[in-house]
């Protein structure tokens, strides 16, 4: 019977253990390439996305000027490849990572926020 309870125990502690490791995020920062933002507006709208795309851990920046923002994602939910893909879908905007080869498309983006007029347009929106 003690012996019994033991197994158990020790049973449970494994099962509590793995799921708990099953739980862990594997976080991982990645650098994207965002070309087409052109003002704060844009990078609301990116933000915003991101904010609602799965497995997105947080946004540590999004920059219009550089054409770059910063996020954590948890791999074990997503991919760099599939939250740059989401994130071009959504806003229209050309999405790459720093891992896709550095090429830098600067041609332009499909629509921004902005609708490519003057970049101050949807800042005051
Ligand atoms: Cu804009």
């Amino acid at each position: 019977m003690k012996m019994k309870n033991w197994i158990l125990a020790i049973v449970s502690v494994m099962l509590v253990s793995s799921l708990t490791f099953a739980a862990e995020p594997q976080k991982a920062t990645v650098n994207l390439k965002i070309s087409g933002m052109k003002c704060m507006g844009c990078e609301k709208k990116v933000k915003s996305v991101l904010k609602d795309t799965k497995g997105v851990l947080s946004t540590e920046s999004v920059d219009a000027a550089s054409g770059t923002a910063v996020i954590v994602i948890d791999k074990n939910l997503t991919s760099e490849k599939e939250v740059s893909t989401t994130l071009a879908e959504k806003t229209g905007y050309k999405v790459s990572t720093n891992n896709s080869g550095g090429k830098n498309n600067s041609s332009k983006a499909k629509h921004s926020c902005c609708s490519g007029k003057a970049s101050t347009s949807c800042e005051k929106k």
